[in-house]
């Protein structure tokens, strides 16, 4: 037969306690980084204009010309009809630094045209009708 002291049994539930203390703070942790890494875009604003492109390729550089750009949360371009869709905060970001950034990679938008030497840097099948 085991027998507890009375001590030891209220060791037994302070650790327990503990435990559950630790464990209860690790997850108000985790929750609040989860709540702290939701990107707030209150005042942002949806844009949508034509960039001219080809293939999957002019995709990724068009859209990877505005990753990871401050204010920027998301930015697609529609190979289908060229419509390129931006959601940002106007505040950080004006709509024709994002126009510049789009042409910059060798883009045509609709209110930039990209440099020609950047454009004819372009991969042969990218190299898209001009406007
Ligand atoms: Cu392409």
């Amino acid at each position: 037969m085991i027998i507890f002291t009375q001590s030891e049994i209220k060791k037994s539930f302070s650790i327990n306690n503990n435990i559950m203390k630790k464990t209860a703070i690790l997850f108000t942790v985790l929750f609040a980084l989860v709540i702290i890494s939701c990107e707030n875009t209150e005042g942002f604003v949806t844009e949508k204009f034509t960039v001219y492109g080809n293939c999957g390729m002019c995709k990724k550089t068009i859209e990877g010309s505005l990753a990871d750009v401050d204010g920027i949360s998301t930015a697609e371009w529609n190979m289908s009809n060229d419509e390129m869709t931006v959601f940002f905060d106007p505040k950080a970001i004006s709509l024709e630094d994002i126009h510049a950034k789009i042409a910059s990679v060798g883009y045509d938008t609709e209110e930039e045209k990209a440099p020609d030497e950047v454009y004819e840097k372009l991969h042969s099948c990218c190299k898209y009708e001009r406007p």
